[in-house]
């Protein structure tokens, strides 16, 4: 039975998935910064610092693979950006490779191509374009994971994740909703596949408007089951209560594009 650790357990994916993956993976391990205040007698939990490689890598030892869902999760001064998401990610690889864990799942995010356009239909192949320091984190986090396969042999998975959540909030999240159980879903393809190498995948569900191509997930077998346009109406007239952002609506990133913005669209 592989023992897979998450990180990020206390965060709104980790929160969400503590609940889905026991009974597909019964040894999980969690970890975040601070212990999640629901904990149950039956989960096991470590906290650990990402920004402190020594309990990064206490936290590594004995696992199979990493469900790595920790750090700074939305746009936010350098600092916070630099301790968890660029000193964090690069520590939680290393000591992926000093443990010799075998599989990273690294949460990246739609961010670190959030300057595309809308009308722009982009693959996984593109060059980046992050919408914010937290985009540049993302694409960061994969790079680092690129190198931790190709030279150290461990097997990554990066997702790029739209939007989590039990229902797309808005126009915008009508294109890139995730379904919690199709996150696990892409989770068992990161963990288990026989062919993963090095892979970017989207984190998106079913969405008639999906502005990303996403065919390698579907070639390796993922079949989302969450429809963004069921949820359509109840996305409108919350969109409908949103002041007009120009910037933002223009671009796939939303609001992380017009964020600080003085450039020109
Ligand atoms: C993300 O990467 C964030 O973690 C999340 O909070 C949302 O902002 C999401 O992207 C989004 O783009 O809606």
């Amino acid at each position: 039975m592989p023992r897979i650790l998450m990180t990020g357990a206390s965060g709104g994916i980790g929160t969400s998935l503590r609940k889905l993956l026991p009974p597909i993976y019964p040894d999980l391990l969690l970890s975040d910064i601070k212990q999640p205040s629901d904990l149950g007698g039956y989960e096991k939990f470590k906290a650990a610092d990402l920004a402190d490689l020594a309990e990064v890598e206490a936290i590594c030892e004995g696992v199979d693979g990493i469900l790595h869902f920790g750090g700074y999760s939305v746009e936010g001064p350098w600092d916070a950006i630099l301790q968890s998401n660029i000193i964090g990610c690069y520590n939680l690889f290393e000591a992926a490779r000093k443990k010799g864990v075998k599989r990273v799942i690294f949460a990246s995010s739609n961010h670190a191509v959030g300057f595309y356009p809308r009308h722009h239909r982009i693959g996984t192949d593109v060059t980046a374009r992050p919408d914010s320091r937290y985009g540049v984190s993302k694409v960061f986090g994969e790079g680092v994971g690129a190198l931790y396969a190709d030279k150290h042999g461990i097997k990554v998975t990066c997702l790029r994740i739209g939007n989590f959540g039990e229902a797309p909030l808005d126009h915008r999240r009508l294109s890139i909703w995730l379904k919690p159980e199709d996150l696990v879903q892409l989770c068992r393809i990161g963990l288990e596949h026989p062919d993963i190498h090095f892979e970017v995948l989207y984190g998106a569900s079913y969405n008639e408007r999906s502005w990303w191509d996403n065919h390698r997930a579907y070639d390796l077998g993922y079949r989302p089951t969450g429809r963004a346009e069921d949820f359509r109406e109840h996305a409108m007239a919350e969109q409908a209560k949103l002041p007009p952002d120009p910037v933002g609506d223009y671009y796939q990133g939303g609001a992380f594009c017009s964020m600080e913005f003085d450039g020109d669209k």
